[in-house]
């Protein structure tokens, strides 16, 4: 078994304990930490999800997981972020009222940071209001991210965009949202200004946002 392999079984399996070793190990080993995020911690998770999705697993099992994932991040935070942090300004970013999914918003936070942004993270289970909030307070940002995980608050990310439009934030930031149920359709149908499948090309979006 490969050491990226390991990585994955140990998130899948939720060895808390063992992977901070694995990633170290990897690392030392000379593996690519976007290549130990993307094969082994992240589809780690896609098995997960199918597991709990086949009653395989239960919530238990998956916040394991997540913690080990977690973890494994944090190691790995070093190795993937840059060191242009503030160029490109603010970045507003958070979970929607009614979910507490984070490992993902986490993920796009880290990847809009190295591309150079000061990142306000306003956590989970953000009520609308909370971002408008947030942009009025800081009238030099630019650009808002929204991330829902569940179908079931995909409603939520629609009124958080309400929100913000009505509250005119459009005038001072670019909307984005994410998350697995978000599709572009989605997001034209509730007015954001973009959408992105993952982290990576949210960065990319993000510094596209501010640079045209
Ligand atoms: Co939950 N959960 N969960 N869960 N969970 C899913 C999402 C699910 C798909 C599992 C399944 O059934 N297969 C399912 C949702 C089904 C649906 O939507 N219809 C589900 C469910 C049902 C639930 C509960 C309802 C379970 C229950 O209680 N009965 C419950 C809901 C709680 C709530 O939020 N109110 C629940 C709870 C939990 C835990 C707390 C146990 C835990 C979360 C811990 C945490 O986040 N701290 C958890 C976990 C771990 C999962 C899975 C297994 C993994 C999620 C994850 O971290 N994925 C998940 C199954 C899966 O994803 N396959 C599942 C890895 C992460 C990197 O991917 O979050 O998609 P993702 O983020 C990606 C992209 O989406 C994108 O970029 C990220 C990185 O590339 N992206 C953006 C995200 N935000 C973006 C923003 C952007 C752009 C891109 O711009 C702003």
């Amino acid at each position: 078994m490969s050491k990226i392999q390991e990585i994955a079984k140990a998130v899948e399996l939720g060895k808390v304990k063992l992977i901070e070793g694995l990633v170290k190990e990897a690392l030392e080993a000379g593996e690519d930490a976007n290549a130990i995020l993307n094969d082994g911690m992240i589809s780690a998770m896609g098995i997960v999800g199918q597991k709990f999705q086949n009653n395989e697993i239960f919530v238990p099992e998956m916040l394991v997981a997540a913690k080990t994932m977690k973890k494994g991040v944090e190691l790995l935070k070093p190795h993937l972020a840059g060191d242009s942090v503030g160029k490109h300004g603010k970045y507003i970013i958070g979970t929607v009222a009614g979910d507490l999914h984070d490992i993902g918003k986490n993920l796009v936070a880290l990847m809009i940071e190295s591309a150079g942004f000061e990142v306000i993270d306003l956590g989970v289970d953000v009520p609308a209001e909370k971002f408008v909030e947030a942009i009025k307070a800081n009238p030099d940002c630019k650009v808002v991210g929204a991330s829902a995980l569940l179908t079931t608050t995909m409603d939520s990310l629609r009124n958080t965009v309400k929100t913000m439009i009505d509250a005119g934030c459009k005038d001072q930031v670019k909307i984005m949202v994410g998350g697995a149920p978000i599709t572009q359709a989605f997001a034209d149908e509730i007015g954001a200004d973009a959408y992105t499948a993952d982290a990576g090309a949210a960065a990319v979006k993000a510094v596209e946002l501010v640079t045209q």
